[in-house]
């Protein structure tokens, strides 16, 4: 029987080195999780996913964190249909240094930046010795206008559950307007308690 062909949907992940992005995707893709850790230079997969009773095929982009091919990351971040931001809870600069990978998707997308989904991961959230807590990735969240979820690879907490959203986005490209204009830190307080979070 012919294979049906789904329309491919780009997924990149990004963030800075031993954060996890490798361990979610081998988490959601493989199904499991080492301790170990071995640097991506870069791998692709591609998954067909069915949740919700949708189904579609998400291409994904596991990216270096390191600064030696930024070359690749550009090229992939032109193909890139969405974005994971991820950093680790387990380390503050993590957080901050996805600002640079931010900027880099805004300088590379422009004007379709609005209609690009992205989703910022907190990931080893199973660990306990945090320096980041959920408010601190949600006001990121809030600044960006984009969705935020907390993962644990290691016991896959909220993987599936993140790439099921991937997958939402995919048919609904334009998730949210752009925010009209820059928040104050009272409204952003504000908007906080009421910001949907995994
Ligand atoms: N406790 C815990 N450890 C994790 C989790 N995810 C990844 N790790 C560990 O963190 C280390 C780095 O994980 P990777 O997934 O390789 O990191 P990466 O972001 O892909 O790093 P680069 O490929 O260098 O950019 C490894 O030792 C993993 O075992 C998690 O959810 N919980
Ligand atoms: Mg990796």
């Amino acid at each position: 029987m012919p294979q049906k062909r789904y329309k491919e949907f780009r997924v990149v992940v990004l963030g800075s080195s031993g954060v996890g992005k490798s361990a979610l995707v081998q988490r959601w893709v493989r199904g499991t999780f080492r301790d170990t850790y071995l640097p991506t230079i870069e791998d692709t997969y591609r998954q067909v996913v069915s949740c919700n009773n949708k189904v579609g095929a998400l291409h994904i982009t596991d990216t270096t964190g390191g600064q030696r091919y930024p070359g690749l990351k550009r090229l992939a971040i032109a193909k890139g249909h969405a974005f994971i931001l991820v950093y680790s809870v387990t380390k503050k600069e993590t957080l901050e240094e996805l600002k640079d990978f931010y900027n880099l998707i805004c300088e590379i997308k422009g004007d379709n930046m609005p209609k690009i989904p992205i989703v910022l991961v907190g990931a080893k959230c199973d660990e306990s010795g945090r320096e980041l807590s959920l408010r601190d990735g949600a006001i990121y969240a809030l600044d960006w206008n984009c969705i935020f979820v907390e993962t644990s690879a290691k016991t896959d907490f909220n993987v599936k559950e993140l790439f099921c959203l991937l997958l939402d986005q995919e048919t609904k490209p334009a998730p949210n307007p752009p925010a009209p204009k820059k928040k104050s830190k009272k409204d952003k307080e504000k908007t906080l308690d009421k910001c949907l979070i995994m």
